[in-house]
C-alpha cells in the first residue's frame, strides 16, 4: 500500500523517465524508512551516529583508493551534520543504464557505492554495507555538493527523494575536487537526534588509526570543541595510544601480510600490568564480538609462545591461551573482500577461511620475530610464565575460598540482607558504603525486591592485583557470592541473582573513591554485567531544604541555587548530608531507594578504549599522569558513563 503510493508520487515528479527498474530503487529506500533497524541496527543514539559513519565510510573508501587525504565532520547548532572530503567527487555524468546522474544513483540506491565503480577494491563500508543512501533515506533534508570538472554541483533531497535536479551552482579551480554531504536526521525515525561529540570523536579516531595518514577533523559548533586525528604509524600508533600511561616491556611489534586477496596486519606490545587489551577489526569495523580472525590470532599466539619455550628448553609450565594475553595490548586488522558479519550486533567476523589464514601469518611472522629478537622474546616469555604461576595460585585460592563456603550459591554471606523474591529480573542489590548506612538501607528498603549488602571500608584496588589476590579479599568474595555469578573462568551471567546492582556511596571524596574501586572491579572482572546494563549508581540528595512547612531534597548545587532563589533564602534552614548514614531509613527510602521517586544512573560502556584509559589513569601505578588528570579535572564531575 505505502509502496504503491510512493511510486505514484515519484512518477509525477519524473514524468518521462519512469522505468520499471526505478520501482526497485524506490522500494529500497522506502523499505529503509519502514524498517530502519534492519539497515542501521537501531533507531536510538547508536543508529543515529551510524548515519554519520555511513557517510564517512564513503570518504574512507576514497582515501583507501588513494584519492582523498582529508575528511571533515561538523556538528552544527541546528541539528545538521556535514561530512566532506577532498576525494575525486561523486561522478556527475549520467549513468548509462539508470538514466540518472552518478550522484543520484549513489544517493538513492542501496549498496550503490561499491558497485558503481568495479575498479575500486571496496573493503571498507558500513556495518551492513548499505551505503550513504541509507543516510539519505533517514534524513528530513540532505544536500549533496560535488566539486568536479571545475564546477560545483548541488542536489537536494527530502526523506531520500530528490527535490531538485543536480545543478551547477558555481565554478571552482579544476584541481579542486571533493564531496560534501550535509544532512538533518529525521526526528520521526530516531528516538534522539542529539549527536555526541565524544562518540563521534572516538570512532573517527579509530578510523584514523586504521587508515594511516588520513586526516580526520571533527568539530562541534555547539560547544566550539574540535579534534584532529592523523596517525602516520597506523595501528602501531593505536597500540602506543592504548599503552600510554602503562609500562611497556618492549617496542611495538608489527607485521602485515597479504594472502589470497586478504590483507592482515597486527601490532602488539606487552606491558607490566595484568589486563588484556586486544581489539580486532574487519574492514575497519570494530568486531566487538570477535570472530575467526581473533580466534586465529589467539591460537597462533599460544602456539608461538609454547614453541619458543620448548625450542629454547626453558623450564616452565605449559601456557594456556589466557597466560599469553596477560598485559597484552594488541590491535589486529583484516581486510576481506567479502566479509560475513554475524552475531547479535553484527560485529563478529564469520568467514571460516580466515581463521587458518591469520593463524599461519601470526605463526610465521611472530615466530621469526621472537627468534630474531631474543631479548624481547625473553621478557615476553618471562611475563607469560609468571602469569601461568599466578593462574595456578589463583586456582588454589579459589579452591580455598570454595572450601570456606564462599562463592557458592548454597551459603550466602551473613552480611547480606537478601530479598524474598526469587526472580532475578525483579531483584535489586544495593551495595552500600559502611555499616551505618547499610543499617538504614536494610530498614528502609522494600524487603520483597531489594537486598542490601554493606561494605566495610575500602575494597581492594584490582587494577594492581591478580586474580589470586582477589580471591583472598573478603569484601570482594562476599560481593561475588551475593551476586552469584562467580568470576574468572567460572563466571556465568545466567547465575546473576539480581538484574540491578546499585552502588550506593556517600557524596564525598571517600564515597567517590569507593565507587571508583567498585567500578574498576566490575569493569575488569565482571564486564558482562556492565554490558548487560545491570550496574547502576544511586543518587542520594546533597541537601535538605526546609522553610516553614515546605521540605525539599536537593541533589546538586545548581538545583540548590535555583530552589533557594525561588523560595527566598531568609528563614530557609539548610541541612547538608555528609553521608548516607545521616539519613534515617524513611529518608533514605524516599530519596534514594524508592523506584517511584529515585533517580539511578545506569553505567554504560560506550568506548572501551576510553574506559581502559580512564581506569588505568585513575587506578594504575603511574602517579604523574594521574596527578595531571586530577589537576585538570578537579572541578568537573568525572563522567561515570565511561
Ligand atoms: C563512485 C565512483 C567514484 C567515486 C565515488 C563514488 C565517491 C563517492 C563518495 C561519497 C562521498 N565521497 C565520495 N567520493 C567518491 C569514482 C569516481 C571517478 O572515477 O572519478
Amino acid at each position: 500500500m505505502e509502496q504503491s503510493q510512493q511510486t505514484q508520487e515519484n512518477a509525477a515528479q519524473n514524468e518521462s523517465s519512469y522505468e520499471a527498474k526505478d520501482i526497485q530503487v524506490l522500494a529500497g529506500l522506502s523499505a529503509v524508512r519502514k524498517r530502519p533497524a534492519m539497515y542501521i541496527g537501531s533507531t536510538d543514539a547508536k543508529g543515529l551516529h551510524h548515519l554519520v559513519y555511513e557517510a564517512v565510510d564513503n570518504s574512507i573508501d576514497e582515501a583507501l583508493a588513494g584519492f582523498c587525504s582529508r575528511i571533515s565532520v561538523v556538528i552544527h547548532k541546528d541539528g545538521f551534520v556535514t561530512v566532506s572530503d577532498n576525494g575525486r567527487g561523486i561522478p556527475v555524468d549520467m549513468h548509462p543504464k539508470l538514466n540518472k546522474s552518478g550522484v543520484e544513483v549513489v544517493m538513492t540506491r542501496l549498496h550503490a557505492g561499491g558497485k558503481f565503480d568495479k575498479k575500486v577494491y571496496k573493503v571498507s563500508g558500513g556495518l551492513h554495507g548499505v551505503g550513504i543512501s541509507v543516510t539519505n533515506a533517514l534524513s528530513k533534508v540532505l544536500v549533496v555538493e560535488v566539486k568536479r570538472n571545475g564546477k560545483t554541483y548541488q542536489q537536494k533531497y527530502q526523506y531520500g527523494k530528490p527535490v531538485t535536479e543536480l545543478k551547477i551552482i558555481g565554478d571552482v579551480d579544476a584541481k579542486e575536487t571533493g564531496t560534501t554531504v550535509k544532512f538533518l536526521p529525521d526526528e520521526q525515525i530516531f528516538s534522539t537526534t542529539d549527536f555526541s561529540f565524544e562518540v563521534l570523536s572516538s570512532r573517527l579516531r579509530e578510523l584514523a588509526f586504521l587508515n594511516k595518514g588520513v586526516k580526520i577533523i571533527v568539530e562541534d559548533e555547539r560547544t566550539g570543541k574540535s579534534n584532529e586525528f592523523q596517525y602516520e604509524g597506523g595501528i602501531i600508533s593505536f597500540v602506543e595510544h592504548l599503552n600510554k600511561n602503562k609500562n611497556p616491556l618492549h617496542k611495538v611489534i608489527y607485521f602485515s601480510k597479504g594472502k589470497n586477496g586478504v590483507q592482515f596486519e597486527c601490532a602488539l606490545q606487552y606491558n607490566d600490568g595484568y589486563q588484556e587489551n586486544v581489539f580486532s577489526f574487519a574492514n575497519t569495523i570494530n568486531t566487538y564480538e570477535g570472530g575467526t580472525h581473533l580466534i586465529g590470532f589467539k591460537t597462533a599466539l599460544t602456539r608461538v609462545m609454547n614453541n619458543y619455550i620448548e625450542k629454547n628448553s626453558i623450564k616452565g609450565v605449559k601456557l594456556t591461551s589466557e597466560d599469553t594475553r596477560e598485559g597484552l595490548t594488541a590491535v589486529i586488522s583484516i581486510k576481506v573482500p567479502e566479509p560475513q558479519f554475524e552475531g547479535q550486533t553484527k560485529t563478529k567476523l564469520g568467514n571460516s577461511e580466515i581463521k587458518g589464514l591469520v593463524d599461519s601469518i601470526v605463526n610465521d611472522s611472530l615466530g621469526s620475530y621472537l627468534e630474531e629478537n631474543p631479548q624481547i622474546a625473553k621478557s615476553i616469555i618471562y611475563k607469560c610464565i609468571n602469569a601461568a604461576h599466578a593462574r595456578e595460585a589463583a586456582q588454589k585460592a579459589r579452591e580455598l575460598t570454595r572450601r570456606k563456603g564462599a562463592l557458592n550459591h548454597g551459603s550466602l554471606p551473613g552480611k547480606l540482607a537478601d530479598c524474598s523474591e526469587k526472580d532475578p529480573e525483579k531483584c535489586e542489590l544495593f551495595i552500600v558504603e559502611g555499616d551505618s548506612a547499610g543499617g538504614s538501607a536494610k530498614m528502609g528498603r522494600n524487603r520483597q525486591l531489594q537486598a542490601v549488602l554493606p561494605l566495610r571500608g575500602k575494597i581492594l584496588n584490582v587494577e594492581k592485583a591478580r586474580l589470586n589476590k582477589i580471591f583472598e579479599n573478603e569484601e570482594i568474595t562476599t560481593m561475588v557470592t551475593a551476586i552469584g555469578t562467580n568470576v574468572g573462568e567460572e563466571f556465568d551471567i545466567t547465575k546473576a541473582r539480581y538484574h540491578k546492582l546499585v552502588i550506593m556511596t556517600d557524596a564525598d571524596v571517600d564515597g567517590s573513591h569507593i565507587r571508583t574501586l567498585l567500578l574498576t572491579f566490575f569493569y575488569r572482572h565482571l564486564q558482562p554485567l556492565i554490558e548487560a546494563g545491570y550496574i547502576y549508581i544511586a543518587q542520594p540528595p546533597l541537601y535538605k531544604v526546609t522553610k516553614g512547612k515546605l521540605t525539599r531534597y536537593v541533589y546538586n548545587d545548581e538545583e540548590l541555587e535555583k530552589f533557594l532563589n525561588e523560595i527566598g533564602r531568609e528563614d530557609s534552614s539548610l541541612q547538608r548530608y555528609k553521608g548516607l548514614g545521616e539519613m534515617n531509613p524513611e529518608q533514605l527510602w524516599e530519596t534514594t531507594m524508592d523506584p517511584g521517586n529515585r533517580t539511578i544512573l545506569q553505567v554504560t560502556l560506550q568506548d572501551a578504549v576510553e574506559a581502559d584509559k580512564m581506569f588505568t589513569l585513575l587506578m594504575g601505578d603511574q602517579v604523574e599522569p594521574r596527578r595531571r588528570f586530577i589537576e585538570q579535572h578537579a572541578k568537573e564531575v568525572i563522567n561515570l558513563d565511561v
